[in-house]
């Protein structure tokens, strides 16, 4: 399938369970038709280590982060929230980032299962920045625009 976007981003570990490490991985990203796809560059050549079925996306948006600190080298994050997974990017500029929201916006226009609310900050040391609500879980605080 023919790439929409192609960019080494970061991202965070999604710690999908409980005792997963938090950090920060270098990955490109590739954005097709159905799949949002990251691979691990070395030595010249792709390693795939990750994919998100578009269909299953139900939030894509910035992150809204000018009250925390990033620590990683990209400081403008934004969020692909599929099931009950947060997966947050950095991008390198604000106008990438846009580029990539805009688009993974575009691939999950026609899903059924689009979120009618998400958290516009952080899930950081079991609590939402945003809300202070302490359940990962916990119902988003702010109304989602897809
Ligand atoms: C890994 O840490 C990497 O960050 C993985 O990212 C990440 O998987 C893992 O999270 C995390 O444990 P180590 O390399 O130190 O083992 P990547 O796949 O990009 O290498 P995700 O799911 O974020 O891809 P868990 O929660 O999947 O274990
Ligand atoms: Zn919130």
């Amino acid at each position: 399938l023919t790439p929409i976007l192609e960019e080494t981003l970061i991202k965070r570990s999604q710690q999908k369970k409980r005792t997963s490490p938090l950090n920060y991985k270098e990955r490109v990203f590739v954005l097709t038709k159905s799949k949002l796809t990251y691979y691990e560059l070395r030595a010249e050549k792709r390693f795939k280590k990750g994919s998100v079925d578009l269909q299953r996306i139900r939030c894509v948006e910035i992150v809204k982060s000018s009250t925390t600190i990033i620590p990683c080298q990209n400081k403008y994050p934004f969020q692909v929230v599929h099931d009950s997974i947060m997966l947050y990017i950095f991008a390198p500029s604000n106008e990438s980032r846009s580029i990539w929201v805009q688009n993974l916006k575009e691939g999950i226009k026609n899903n059924v299962q689009i979120a009618a609310k998400f958290h516009p900050q952080f899930w950081q040391e079991g609590e939402w920045l945003c809300c202070g609500q302490v359940d990962k879980l916990a119902p988003g605080c702010e109304g989602y625009n897809l």
